[in-house]
C-alpha cells in the first residue's frame, strides 16, 4: 500500500510499504480522510524529534477493516476517528482525569508493544504518534480508535482527530473560557482557527486574531474573531490598545515561537492566563522576568491535545458540528489525493489553507 513517509529529515516521499495484520488489541483501519497538521511538518523538519523513516499522519478518520484479538468496542465496517494519544484507562493520568497524558507506552513511533507493523524493503518503518495514518491503511492500537456515527462526512471527522479537538479543547477545556471573556489567539492556522471557534462557542465577547497573514485573519473573522491586528504590526501594542490597556483574560499561543509566547504572556491581563498550544523546538527558550508571575498573578498553561477525553469529547465535537455550532466544513480549504501530499506540505508551509485534507481513494 502507499504511504507518506519521511524517509529522513526534510525528505518526504509517497512510497509503497508493507503492512502487517493487527496483533492483539490492535485495529486495521482503511483511511478515508487525513488532515495535514503543522505537527506532521514538525516531524519532517526536525522541530519534533523523531526517528526515520516514519509514516506521517496523526489526524484522520476511516473505516475499520479488521480487528485483532481482544478488541470489542469496534468491528469491521465501523466508522472511526483516530486519537494520536492512546487512553489505557489505567495509568496514573488516566485515572486522574488527565487521559490526554496517558503514559501507557512511550511515543517512539511504535505500537504499544514497541514493534512496528510497517516495513519497506524488509526495513522497519515507524509511525507518527502510534498512528501514521497518512497512508491507505493504518494498523493502530485499539485504544486510539473511537467509533462515530455514519452520517458524519469523513473529512469533517478527520479534523476532530487533532486540530479541532486541540484548538476547541484549548478554549473550552484547558482554559475553560467563560462567557464574556476577552481573548487573543496568536497564530491562525488550523489549530488557531479552532481555538477561535472554541472561544466563540464559549461566549467570549472579544476575540482578537493575530497572524502574519491578512488572509488568515480574514478567515479568523469568519470563524468568530471580533478583531484583528495589522499583519506584521506590533501585536502587543495593538492588543493592549484594543483592551483599554488591561490585556486579555486568555492569550493563546498557537505557533510555538519564543517571541509569540512572550507576547502572549505579556498581553494576558493581571490575573489572566497564557495558554501555550504551539509546539516549538526543544532547544529554544522563552523568557519571563522573575517578577512578573507573582506580582501579576498570571498563569502560564501548557495545552496537550485540548485536554481531551476522547470517549466523551469526540462525540461532543461532532454533535456541535451536526447542530451547526462548530464549523468543520469551512475549515477544509483544499483537499488532496495521497500522491499530492508533497503539495499539501508545501501549502502548509506557505500557510494558505485553514486545513488541507488528504482524501484517500
Ligand atoms: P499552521 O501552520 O496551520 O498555522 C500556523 C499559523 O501561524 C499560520 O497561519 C502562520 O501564518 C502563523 N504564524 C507563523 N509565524 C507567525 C508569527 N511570527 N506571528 C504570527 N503568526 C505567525 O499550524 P497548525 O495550526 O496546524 O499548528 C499550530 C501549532 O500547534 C503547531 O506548533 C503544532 O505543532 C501545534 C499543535 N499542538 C498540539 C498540541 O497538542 N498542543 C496539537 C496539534 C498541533
Ligand atoms: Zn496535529
Amino acid at each position: 500500500m502507499k504511504a507518506v513517509v519521511a524517509t529522513e529529515r526534510d525528505n518526504l516521499a509517497v512510497v509503497d510499504v508493507d503492512l502487517d495484520p493487527p496483533r492483539t488489541g490492535e485495529v486495521r483501519v482503511r483511511m478515508m480522510a487525513t488532515g495535514v497538521c503543522h505537527s506532521d511538518l514538525s516531524i519532517l523538519n526536525g522541530t519534533i524529534p523523531s526517528a526515520f523513516p516514519v509514516v506521517l499522519g496523526h489526524e484522520g478518520a476511516g473505516v475499520v477493516e479488521e480487528v485483532g484479538e481482544g478488541v470489542s468496542h469496534v468491528r469491521p465496517g465501523d466508522h472511526v476517528v483516530l486519537s494520536f494519544i492512546p487512553q489505557c484507562g489505567e495509568c496514573f493520568h488516566c485515572v486522574h482525569d488527565e487521559p490526554y497524558l496517558c503514559s501507557v507506552a512511550p511515543n517512539e513511533g511504535n505500537q504499544l508493544d514497541g514493534t512496528t507493523r510497517v516495513h519497506r524493503d524488509g526495513e522497519d518503518v515507524r509511525v507518527m504518534s502510534f498512528l501514521g495514518n497518512m497512508a491507505e491503511q493504518a494498523v493502530v492500537p485499539g485504544i486510539c480508535v473511537v467509533p462515530i456515527d455514519r452520517d458524519i462526512p469523513f473529512q469533517a471527522a478527520a479534523l476532530v482527530g487533532c486540530g479541532v479537538t486541540t484548538g476547541v479543547g484549548a478554549a473550552i477545556k484547558t482554559a475553560a473560557v467563560r462567557p464574556g471573556s476577552t481573548v487573543a489567539v496568536v497564530g491562525c492556522g488550523g489549530v488557531g482557527l479552532s481555538v477561535i471557534q472554541g472561544c466563540r462557542i464559549a461566549g467570549a465577547k472579544q476575540i482578537i486574531a493575530v497572524d502574519l497573514s491578512a488572509e488568515k485573519m480574514e478567515m479568523a473573522r469568519t470563524f468568530g474573531a471580533t478583531d484583528t491586528t495589522t499583519p506584521g504590526g506590533h501585536a502587543l501594542r495593538e492588543i493592549m490598545a484594543m483592551t483599554g490597556g488591561v490585556g486579555v483574560d486568555y492569550a493563546f499561543e498557537v505557533i510555538g515561537l519564543p517571541a509569540t509566547i512572550e507576547t502572549c504572556v505579556k498581553v494576558a491581563r493581571r490575573g489572566g492566563t497564557a495558554v501555550l498550544v504551539g509546539v516549538g523546538r526543544a532547544e529554544e527558550r522563552f523568557s519571563v522576568n522573575s517578577l512578573i508571575l507573582p506580582l501579576t498573578s498570571k498563569t502560564i498553561r501548557g495545552c496537550m491535545y485540548g485536554s481531551v477525553n476522547f470517549k466523551v469529547d469526540f462525540p461532543m465535537y461532532l454533535d456541535l458540528y451536526r447542530r451547526g455550532l462548530l464549523d468543520l466544513d469551512g475549515m477544509v480549504t483544499r483537499t488532496y489525493a495521497l500522491d499530492e501530499a508533497p503539495q499539501a506540505f508545501e501549502d502548509l508551509e506557505r500557510g494558505v489553507n485553514a486545513r488541507g485534507v488528504i482524501l484517500h481513494g
